[in-house]
This record gives C-alpha cells, structure tokens and sequence, in this order.
C-alpha cells in the first residue's frame, strides 16, 4: 500500500497553518516537538493526525501486523501499593480475597503450554511483600530449566524496584542478578503518567518516573530490551502526556533499548477513580496516532488488545499501529478486572490472523523481540485452523 501524505488528502488551506508545519515535517522525515505534539491533541482531526502516523506506519513497516504466541503469568495480585485506577490489587491483609501462586503452581503452568508453539512468557502482577528476589530468580531458572527457548518477559520497574530495595542490592546487581538467572527482557508496565503533578494523586507509594526511567536504562546497558506504556484518559492533560513521551524519546535516543510504545487506556471498574469517564473511541484512536507521530525513535506501536477490545484493537491498525499482541489464552486478569469487553482474554493465531486480514494488512508472526517466525498472509485461515504447529 503506498503511503499517502496528508498534503495529497488535505486542502492546506482549510488546515491551521502550524498544523500544515507539522505535516510537513512528518512528511520530510524529521522530528516534531513537543509543541507540535500538543497543537495536535488540541486541534489535529481524527483524519489529519490518523493519516500523517499511516504514513509513518507505512514508511516504517509496510502493512506489516505483528502478533505473537504467548501466555501470561501472574504470581498473584497481592500488592503493597495502592494505585487509585487499579482493579486488580489487593492488600496483603485481605490476601485470602486474592491469590499466591507456589513455584510448583507457576510451574504447572508453563508445563500446561508442552508442545505447543508459544514462544514467550509475560511475568507481571502484585508486589507481594514476601515473593521476593530469589522467589522470582528461582522461577526464572525453573521456566529456563524446562523451556529453554521461551523468552521471558517479566516484571515491571515498579515490581523490580521492591525486589531489589528488599534484597539491598542495586539496580545493577539486581537486574544482571535476574538477567544471569534467565530474565530476557522488561515489560512496559508501571509507567502510568511520570509527572508528579498526576503520579502523585494517582500512585504515590510507587516508584517515581526517574526511577522507572533508569531501571529502564539499566536493562538497556545490560543488553536487555523493554517496552514502554502510558497510561491515559484519566485524570492527566495532554501537556502530561508529552511530557511522558518525551522523557521515554530521550531515553530511546541515549540508549536505543526500548522496543514498543503501548498506550493503555484507563478503564474504570472497580477501582477508586471509577467516577472518571472512560476516553472515547475518537480519543484513543488519536493517542494512537500522535504517539506514532511523536515517538520518531520507537520502531514499534502496539494496541493491546485485552485493554482495548479486540475491535478496537483492530481500528488502530489505521492509526499507526503496528503490532497487536498476542494469543493470550486468557491468563490475564488486569483488564477483565477493570471492566474491558475482553472478560476472558484469548485469541487463537487463526482469529489474529483473520482480524489482521480484515483491516487489509499483512499478518506476521514475531518473536519478543521482533525477529520474525512466520509470515501469515498467504496461508488460508482453514489451513491454520487445521495444523496444531500454527494454532
Ligand atoms: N505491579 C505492576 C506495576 O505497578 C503492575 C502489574 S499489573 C497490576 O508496575
């Protein structure tokens, strides 16, 4: 598909003559500021700031959709924080209202996936007081003992952050301690919205966003990559949300470890900020696109779909997104928790696939790491449906 440019869509002379500025540094390649990220969430149009990320999306990857095999396990959602949108935590006095997974039971787990083609392991959940450093090196030896070849991706900065301050050691030793011990590389999660301005009325207790940000850098100095959120649509404006991106685009230009930007949208069952209106369509669909516009130097944008609905998921493919997630098999509850359509989040490759398909794009098959394990677009869903290595 060849990528169309806003000045071919667009009378400029309609258009506000800063936004046809800003077209025109997508256009010839060049970074836009923090400004221009602003006047785009206060006057850009679904269409405008939808087909300026198209084009970057085009340019980047083609019609190129990734997806990947994978399985979530979460230890528990005892937690010693008390984050105002979350739905899923529990504190450790009404611990017998959530769960404690047992090495043996977090095992079993990933036994349960014998033979069949995942090829990564996502690890997040509670900060329970007492599942500790070793607790977790243990389960990274374990998993790498059994499976050597599933990537493990685990543990936000914020869970890193409690496991290391408890053992005393340093984000150093702590992250070579859990890389050495079969850790592969960090997910996005716990970076909310950095200013302290929102931070400290949403998620006081935990880690600041100077400390997300080095554990992050940390990883990246180890070799290891991450990913990146936000979480938007609450109570933060849009000068916060540019301001977190541009502390995650510095980052990236220091260290070139991040891998993915991932927007999460704020859901409001069940927690204390339910009173908040959850974001429109229109409104996450241009999340979507000015952080594709914005974030130059994050070669990936993925929609989660368990977050966002899977149809919604489906309509950022429009809006600069390039990457969908994976299968699941409903092994996370932090969305279905907070109210999302998805209350048992699972898709099989054949429904990634068609959903990919659908919304005309080419459906490919990665790894955590963006290496690709098969390319799905010429293979007929009945086919896929049919052999147990593709499904
Ligand atoms: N414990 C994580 C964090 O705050 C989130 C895991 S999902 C409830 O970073």
């Amino acid at each position: 598909m060849a990528a169309v440019l806003p000045s071919d869509v667009f009378s400029e002379s309609q258009l506000d003559p800063a936004l046809v500025k800003i077209a025109d540094k997508v256009r010839r390649n060049e970074r836009i500021t923090d400004e221009d990220a602003i006047l785009l969430f206060e006057k850009g149009s679904l269409s405008f700031v939808g087909s300026l990320a198209n084009s970057i999306r085009e340019r980047l990857h083609g019609d190129t959709t990734y997806f990947n095999r994978n399985f979530h396990i979460e230890p528990t959602n005892v937690c010693v924080y008390s984050c105002h949108f979350c739905s899923y935590s529990r504190v450790y006095a009404h611990r017998d209202e959530g769960w404690e997974l047992s090495q043996q039971q977090m095992m079993d787990i990933v036994k349960s996936y014998d033979g069949k083609p995942v090829t990564e392991v996502h690890v997040v959940g509670g900060v329970h007081p007492k599942m500790n450093l070793e607790f977790f090196a243990e389960l990274m030896r374990s998993i790498k003992g059994h499976r050597p070849d599933l990537h493990i991706k685990g543990f936000t900065a914020v869970e890193l952050d409690y496991m290391f301050r408890k053992a005393k050691k340093t984000v150093e030793e702590g992250m070579a301690y859990l890389h050495e011990a079969g850790l592969d590389s960090l997910p996005g999660g716990g970076a909310e919205i950095f200013h302290p301005e929102i931070r400290e009325q949403i998620c006081a207790d935990k880690i600041d966003g100077t400390g997300w940000l080095h554990i992050h850098e940390t990883a990246h100095k180890l070799g290891m990559n991450t990913n990146a959120t936000m979480l938007y649509g609450h109570i933060e404006n849009y000068s916060h949300r540019v301001d977190h991106m541009s502390r995650l685009r510095a980052l990236q230009d220091k260290t070139g470890g991040f891998n993915t930007f991932i927007p999460l949208k704020f859901r409001n069952q069940q927690n204390d900020m339910s009173h908040i209106k959850e974001s429109t369509v229109i409104e996450d669909m241009r999340m979507y696109a000015i952080a594709r516009i914005y974030m130059d130097n994050f070669p990936h944008l993925k929609a989660y779909w368990p977050m966002l609905g899977r149809h919604n998921a489906q309509l950022t493919l429009s809006f600069g997104v390039n990457d969908i997630d994976g299968t699941i098999d409903d092994t996370t509850k932090i969305y279905s928790m907070a109210g999302s359509e998805e209350q048992t989040p699972s898709m099989n490759t054949a429904q990634l696939v068609t959903l990919i398909k659908q919304a005309r794009r080419k459906p490919v098959e990665r790894g955590t790491l963006y290496n690709v394990i098969r390319d799905y677009s010429e293979l007929d869903v009945k086919e896929i449906e049919t052999n147990p290595l593709l499904n």
